[in-house]
């Protein structure tokens, strides 16, 4: 059966004076790197993504604390809460995004594909299936 939820998980360079993880385009990042961005300070209760991208590739990791994905290709949804810093979540282009239970602890980071592109972006849902059923 197809997965939606595809992980990637991160060496520990840790020693006894705490971790470390090296994060490299092209090694364990499978695709160029061009944009880092994080989400932190997330209030109680919210919930983020609600959209889809065109071609943009990207991977999510809780560096500190907890949330969850939800990733659904317009056929199936499926769930996968982030809660480890050796984990990364691969989050292929044309699959809706909703990130829900933030741990107010949570600092997600995302090594992104491409630059910041809002054509990339699909922020309606029903615009996402009409496209996915083609
Ligand atoms: C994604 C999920 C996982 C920028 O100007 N530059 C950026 O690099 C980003 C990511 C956002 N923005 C602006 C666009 C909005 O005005 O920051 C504002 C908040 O972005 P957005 O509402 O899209 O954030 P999320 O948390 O809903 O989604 C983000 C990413 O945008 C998205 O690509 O896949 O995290």
């Amino acid at each position: 059966m197809k997965t939606l939820i595809s992980t990637i998980e991160f060496n520990s360079l840790g020693d006894e004076r705490g971790g470390l993880v090296s994060l490299e385009a092209n090694e364990n990042i499978p695709f160029s790197i061009k944009r880092v961005y994080y989400i932190f300070g997330s209030k109680a209760g919210i919930a983020r993504g609600f959209h889809a991208h065109k071609k943009l590739k990207q991977v999510a990791i809780a560096v500190s604390g907890s949330c969850r994905f939800i990733i659904d290709d317009g056929q199936f949804k499926e769930s996968k809460v982030l809660s480890s810093p050796t984990e990364g979540l691969l989050i292929d282009s044309c699959v809706w995004r909703e990130m829900h239970d933030f741990s107010h602890d949570c600092v997600l980071m995302v090594l992104a594909s491409d630059y910041y592109d809002e054509a990339d972006y699909i922020r309606n849902y029903q615009d996402f299936l009409k496209i996915m059923r083609k």
